[in-house]
C-alpha cells in the first residue's frame, strides 16, 4: 500500500492551509473523498437521476439498479447473508436510533437491562437512555479498565439473564480501544441478549465480517470511509428485522394502504420511508469498491504502524498525556498537552496547516471518567504518512513553547 499514491486520488488534500501544506488528521470525524467517489456521484446526477422503485422509464430503472447495486456492495462488504439485512440510513446515529426505537422500545419490559459502556459515543448512549426511560428497563454500565478497555471477565459478570441488549462500539473514537466483539457476542447470546455494535470507527479501517462476529445489529456511516455524508447502513439479522416495526411511515415503505390501516413492504424497504438517499448510496458503493481495491487488511496494518509511530513521537514530548491503551489500538491518538486547553492546541496546529479535533468528541461521560474537560485527537487514514506524524509532533513542540512550557 502506497499512501502517497493514494493521497494523489484525493483532490482536497492538495492545498495549503494558513500557508502550509494541509495535514488532515481529523479522519475519525469525517474522511476525505477520492476522485472515484466524486465521479460516481457526478455521473449519477448527470446521467441516471430519477426516483427509485416506481418509474417504468429508463432513468428510473437505472437509478433503482444503482441504488440496489450499492446495497449489494454493502452486503458483500459486511459479508451479510442477504441484501434483506442491509437498511440504508443517514448514518451511524440514525442506524442506532432505529434499533433503539424499532427494536428496543418494542421488546423491552420493566426489569430488563441494557448494558453499555461509559466510553460510548453519545449516539450509542442517548438512544439507550431514552429507550430505558420509555420502557422502564435499566441502563447498566460496564466498568472500564485503567486504560479504558473492557475486560471480558467484567463483561461476563455484568451481563445477566435480565440483559436483553448489549451495545458497544467496536472501536472507541477517543481511546482507540478495539473491543472483543466476537467474544462479547458469544457471552451476550449465552444470556439470551443481543449485541448491537457501533461500527462507526471500525468499518473504515478493518475487514468486517458480521457473520463471523455473529453480531445482531451493526451500524456504520459512509462519510467516515471515503463516502459522502448523509448515508449509512444498519445491518440486522433478518429474523430481528422481521420482528421490528418501522419507525418512519409514508411513501416507499408500504405495500397496501387502506383508509384505516396499511401493510409494509418486505425487508429492507419497510424501514426506508420516503425518497431514499440515492446519490449517497451510489457514492457509498464507489467508496466500498475503492476500499476493497486498496485492501482492508492493508489499511489496518498501515494505520496500526502509523499509530505506533505517533505514540512513539508524541510520548517523547514532555508534559503530553496520551489516553487509551499503548498497544493493540486503532489509528487515532487522543492527548492533552500539559494544562493547555485542547481547543488552543488545535487552534495553534491549524495555523501550521494541521487539522485535528478538540473537545469532548461526543463522549462527555468518558471525559468525566478521564477527569478532563476535553482532549485533542489526531486520527489517521489510508492517505496519512509518517511525515504527517512528524509535522504534528514538531508543531506540538512549537505549541508547547508558544504557551510557555519549555
Ligand atoms: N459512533 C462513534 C464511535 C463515532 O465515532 C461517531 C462519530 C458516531 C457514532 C456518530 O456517527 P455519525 O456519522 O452518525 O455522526 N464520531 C465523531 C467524532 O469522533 N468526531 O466527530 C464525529
Amino acid at each position: 500500500m502506497d499512501p502517497i499514491a493514494l493521497k494523489a486520488e484525493f483532490p482536497i488534500l492538495h492545498q495549503d492551509v494558513n500557508g502550509h501544506p494541509l495535514v488532515y488528521l481529523d479522519n475519525a470525524a469525517t474522511t476525505q473523498k477520492p476522485r472515484v467517489v466524486l465521479e460516481a456521484i457526478r455521473k449519477y446526477y448527470e446521467w441516471d437521476n430519477a426516483n427509485v422503485h416506481r418509474g417504468v422509464h429508463t432513468l428510473g430503472s437505472r437509478a433503482t439498479d444503482a441504488y440496489e447495486g450499492a446495497r449489494e456492495k454493502a452486503a458483500r462488504f459486511l459479508n451479510s447473508a442477504s441484501t434483506r439485512e442491509i437498511v440504508f440510513t443517514r448514518g451511524t446515529t440514525a442506524s442506532l436510533n432505529l434499533v433503539a426505537s424499532g427494536y428496543a422500545r418494542q421488546t423491552l419490559r420493566e426489569g430488563d437491562e441494557i448494558v453499555i459502556s461509559p466510553a460510548e459515543h453519545h449516539s450509542n448512549l442517548i438512544p439507550w437512555q431514552q429507550a430505558a426511560k420509555a420502557t422502564g428497563a435499566t441502563l447498566k454500565y460496564l466498568p472500564l479498565q485503567e486504560d479504558g478497555s473492557i475486560s471480558l471477565a467484567d463483561f461476563e459478570s455484568t451481563v445477566t439473564e435480565r440483559t436483553k441488549i448489549v451495545a458497544v462500539a467496536y472501536v472507541s473514537n477517543v481511546l482507540g480501544t478495539i473491543n472483543p466483539v466476537a467474544e462479547m457476542a458469544k457471552i451476550a447470546h449465552k444470556s439470551g441478549a443481543i449485541l448491537v455494535v457501533d461500527g462507526a470507527q471500525s468499518t473504515p479501517h478493518m475487514k468486517i465480517d458480521v457473520r463471523a462476529l455473529d453480531v445482531d445489529f451493526y451500524a456504520f456511516s459512509g462519510h467516515k470511509m471515503c463516502g459522502p455524508t448523509g448515508i449509512g447502513v444498519l445491518y440486522g439479522k433478518a429474523q430481528l428485522l422481521e420482528r421490528m416495526e418501522p419507525v418512519e411511515f409514508g411513501g416507499e415503505m408500504i405495500d397496501f394502504v387502506e383508509l384505516y390501516g396499511s401493510t409494509w413492504k418486505e425487508l429492507p424497504w419497510k424501514f426506508e420511508g420516503g425518497t431514499p438517499i440515492i446519490a449517497g448510496a451510489v457514492g457509498l458503493g464507489a467508496a466500498i469498491d475503492f476500499l476493497e481495491q486498496v485492501g482492508l487488511p492493508q489499511i489496518e496494518a498501515h494505520e496500526k504502524k502509523l499509530a505506533a509511530y505517533a505514540i512513539e513521537r508524541l510520548s517523547a514530548i514532555e508534559g503530553l498525556t496520551i489516553y487509551g491503551p499503548k498497544q493493540e489500538r486503532a489509528g487515532l491518538v487522543t492527548f492533552n498537552l500539559g494544562d493547555v486547553h485542547a481547543h488552543d492546541v488545535a487552534t495553534v496546529l491549524d495555523t501550521e496547516g494541521i487539522a485535528v479535533r478538540a473537545g469532548h468528541h461526543c463522549c462527555q461521560p468518558l471525559m468525566r471518567w478521564l477527569q478532563v474537560s476535553s482532549t485533542a485527537r489526531a486520527s489517521m487514514y489510508l492517505y496519512n504518512t509518517e511525515q504527517d506524524v512528524d509535522r504534528l509532533a514538531d508543531a506540538l513542540v512549537k505549541t508547547k513553547e508558544f504557551f510557555g512550557h519549555e
